[in-house]
């Protein structure tokens, strides 16, 4: 795994759950690498401000660091420019659900074939754990002064609601598991969302919750092809850490739809004739 890494020092706490995350994307690479199935040259890869967004100094691909909540349709930009790319696109709970929520949705929306992996804390974690529309009812948030009063978005079933083709929650310490999702992920032909449940160790450990309330779709024969029933399977847990809830783990949702650059009948930029014509530009009257 390797060459896959930068090797600059990692600067994610010791423990983070990250690192669960970092390691099932490399393990992933290099497992669809050794199918033949993907061009590690043919990668691109965006990411956001946050500890999620430091993924990008780690990972030994072409990438792109965006603003927070961003990275999203700079890999959208990175993908009508060039569809032959795989585009992956890592971003917080923050970036995505916060700052960039107008943006993922209209990923969902018109089928962008990029994947997005969501490194969700629940929290802003890099600026010290203040609320964001996930984190559960109850939680003392330091930026409100109080406890969050709200209700958390709901972002699986949101994504089925607006179309997503590929809608999945893994668990950032089920390595083997996000890397079947994440397979699963990169080969869907259109949109794939991932929430990763990602507890940050140091400022909001929902590790312990997690692991007793989980249980994994493919356990209970979810068919994935049916989106009454992923519907239902994503309103079962409400993102709000009660104690009787059961949390599904696992891909709810795939569908098929034309994606955007099809829509548009794009080509790579590279094969796009640019010659100026410049008798067509006298001709222009103003
Ligand atoms: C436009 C903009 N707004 C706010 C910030 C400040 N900021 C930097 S990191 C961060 C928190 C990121 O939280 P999240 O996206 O959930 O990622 P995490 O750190 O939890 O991985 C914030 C609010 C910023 N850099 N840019
Ligand atoms: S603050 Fe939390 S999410 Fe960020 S690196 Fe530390 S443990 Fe990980």
């Amino acid at each position: 795994m390797e060459d896959l890494r930068t090797g600059y020092q990692i600067t994610w706490c010791p423990g983070c759950t990250n690192f669960g995350i970092y390691t099932a994307i490399i393990s992933t690479l290099k497992e669809l690498e050794s199918e033949g199935k993907i061009d590690r040259r043919k990668i691109v890869f965006a990411s956001g401000i946050g500890c999620a967004g430091k993924i990008h100094n780690y990972l030994n691909l072409s990438s792109f660091s965006g603003l927070h909540g961003r990275a999203l349709p700079l890999g959208v930009g990175i993908k009508m420019g060039n569809p032959e790319l795989t585009v992956l696109v890592f971003q917080g709970d923050g970036d995505t659900y916060n700052e960039g929520m107008d943006h993922f949705i209209s990923s969902c929306k018109e089928n962008v074939d990029v994947k997005l992996f969501v490194h969700n804390n629940q929290v802003f974690a890099l600026t010290t754990a203040q609320h964001t529309f996930t984190t559960e009812e109850g939680y003392y948030s330091k930026s409100l002064g109080m406890k969050v009063f709200e209700k958390p978005l709901n972002p699986i079933a949101l994504a089925l609601l607006s179309g997503a083709t590929f809608v999945a929650r893994g668990y950032a310490l089920w390595v083997d598991h996000l890397k079947y999702i994440m397979k699963e992920a990169i080969l869907h032909k259109g949109f794939a969302f991932v929430d990763i449940i990602q507890p940050c160790v140091v400022q909001h450990d929902t590790r312990k919750y997690y692991e007793t309330h989980m249980y994994k779709l493919e356990d209970v024969g979810h068919n994935s092809t049916n989106f009454d029933e992923a519907l239902k399977k994503a309103l079962e847990y409400d993102y709000t850490l009660r104690e009787d809830a059961k949390i599904p783990v696992g891909i709810f949702y795939k569908g098929s739809r034309i994606t955007l650059h099809e829509g548009l009948k794009l080509q790579p930029f590279y094969k796009i004739n640019r010659e100026l014509n410049l008798d067509v530009l006298s001709q222009i009257t103003v």
